[in-house]
């Protein structure tokens, strides 16, 4: 993997989901761990749409309420934890609405710990200008993500 070494994070692509979810049998922690591997297989989807950070680019990864159903929740909310242990709540009926996406790929590139990665809880921001633009949704758009707790 020497020739690879100067690419981006490989290994950071993967999203634990615990708490409030359907029983995992192989797991002892009950957390239901989505690798690389499995994330890329999901249906891809994309949102163009600028965000607080960069003007308008095409963010592509799985719809989050499809990883949160394959990981068989139950409870009402989560609560997303990232790299830099910012976490934040998100109501699932928020998320059902505005149906953003875990973006692994901003414009064709894999997201790097750097720039968001190596999730990045996008919505379509433009497309619900006045809903998702106030600050507390913009607190939802949480980047670096590397697990996601269900209430
Ligand atoms: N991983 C991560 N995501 C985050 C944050 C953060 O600190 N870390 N800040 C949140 C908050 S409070 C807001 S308002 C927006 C914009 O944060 P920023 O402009 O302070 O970076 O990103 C959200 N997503
Ligand atoms: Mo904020």
């Amino acid at each position: 993997m020497l020739a690879s070494a100067a690419h981006a994070d490989p290994d950071l692509l993967q999203l634990d989901v615990d708490g409030n979810i359907e029983y995992q049998a192989a797991s002892p922690h009950n957390e239901r761990i989505f690798t690389r591997q499995e994330l890329l297989a999901m249906p891809v989807h994309t949102i163009q749409t600028s965000t607080n950070w960069t003007g308008s680019e095409v963010w592509e990864g799985p719809r989050l309420i499809d990883v949160l159903k394959k990981a068989g929740i139950r409870g009402s909310s989560i609560r997303v934890f990232a790299y830099d242990d910012y976490s934040q709540e998100i109501p699932v009926a928020f998320i059902e609405k505005y149906e953003p996406i875990l973006a692994y790929r901003e414009n064709g590139r894999e997201l790097r710990l750097n720039d968001f990665g190596p999730l990045f809880i996008i919505f379509p921001r433009d497309q619900y200008r006045d809903e998702l633009s106030t600050i507390s949704n913009t607190r939802r758009f949480v980047f670096q993500v590397r697990r996601i707790e269900v209430k």
